[in-house]
């Protein structure tokens, strides 16, 4: 990423796979916010591509292990198109949601993207759940505890399919999940079963942040594509309190932004989701800002220097 990377602003104002609402008001707070403005001072170009459209939220209940499939692959449909059309112009999409059964949507995109481009995809997941349910394992039937089954192919066809053609999305190995803390029984059977690589906070409290993001960076390389699905409630709710399914003991302000130092620091992010942020939970939109202050990161902000960036600027 340089300075003519042009980072599209994607806006889904929609609470549907979520029983807590509020995380439709999250596009609108993330502009409050300032992200926009924050992200040109760091001399990006940023085109805000406004909201999309979609389906109202019945606030039903769910049926035959789903809550609003519909809707939720109606809104996974057009934020499919949207990611699909940035990545095409080359633009950064970054999906501001939204609850997070949108990932499916941005993610199904991404690794069609990468398909056509030939680029291997990491995807880093980072979120205080795993999102690994299926309609026979949910606790809910909200489908934001879904995303990575569906990306993995385990789900209902209008939502493993979103790419076209029968393959899944994903493959557990492009992915890797930080921060988890909160996982359902079945759920937890299915993430071994599935082989996906987690660094659950265990393993953050024992090998440290800096440790389990080098361990997730792993084999990323040039011809690299690395997305980011950030699920706002993978930080602890003392810093990030507007979320609609905080779990404590999450990463506190350093660790989140030493995680995003080394994103930027790998040079290959290439699209990202933030998600979760529910303002009507938020205490004057701390939240928000905080996660405008963490994108800076991601995109290069950071106190000093490091001692590789700048010899790479040609200084000593
Ligand atoms: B989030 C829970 N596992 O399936 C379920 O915020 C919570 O996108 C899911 O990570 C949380 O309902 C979904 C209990
Ligand atoms: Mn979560
Ligand atoms: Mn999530
Ligand atoms: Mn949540």
């Amino acid at each position: 990423m340089d300075s003519s990377t042009c980072i599209s602003l994607i806006g889904a104002p929609t609470d549907i796979g979520a029983s807590v609402r509020g995380a439709s008001m999250g596009p609108e707070a993330m502009r409050v916010a300032g992200l926009q403005a924050a992200l040109e001072q760091r001399g990006l170009r940023v085109l805000d591509q406004g909201n999309l459209a979609g389906p109202a939220n019945p606030d039903l209940p769910a049926q035959g292990g789903y809550r609003h499939l519909a809707q939720v692959i109606a809104w996974n449909q057009r934020v499919h198109e949207a990611v699909l059309a940035e990545l095409r112009q080359d633009r950064l999409p970054l999906l501001l949601g939204g609850d997070h059964c949108l990932a499916i949507g941005s993610i199904s995109a991404v690794a069609l993207h990468c398909r056509e481009r030939g680029r291997r995809l990491r995807v880093l997941w980072l979120d205080a759940h795993a999102d690994f349910n299926t309609r026979e394992l949910t606790p809910s039937g909200n489908m934001h505890g879904m995303p990575v089954a569906c990306l993995c192919g385990l789900g209902p066809p209008g939502l493993t399919r979103l790419g076209g053609g029968d393959a899944p999305a994903l493959q557990p190995g492009q992915l890797r999940q930080l921060g988890i803390r909160s996982v359902d029984p079945g759920e937890k059977r299915l993430v071994h079963e599935q082989g996906l690589e987690v660094y659950d906070m265990r393993y953050i409290d024992e090998h440290g942040m800096r440790h389990a993001m080098e361990q997730a960076l792993l084999g990323v390389d040039a011809d690299t594509h690395l997305h980011l699905s950030l699920d706002l409630d993978f930080l602890d709710p003392e810093i990030a309190p507007g979320v609609g399914t905080p779990v404590r003991g999450g990463p506190n302000y350093r660790e989140a932004q030493l995680c995003m130092e080394m994103i930027a620091d790998s040079g290959r992010l290439a699209s990202l989701d933030l998600m979760e942020l529910n303002p009507a939970l938020d205490l004057r939109n701390r939240s928000a800002r905080l996660a405008v202050d963490l994108i800076e990161s991601l995109f290069g902000k950071s106190t000093l220097m490091r001692p590789r960036a700048r010899a790479e600027a040609g200084g000593n």
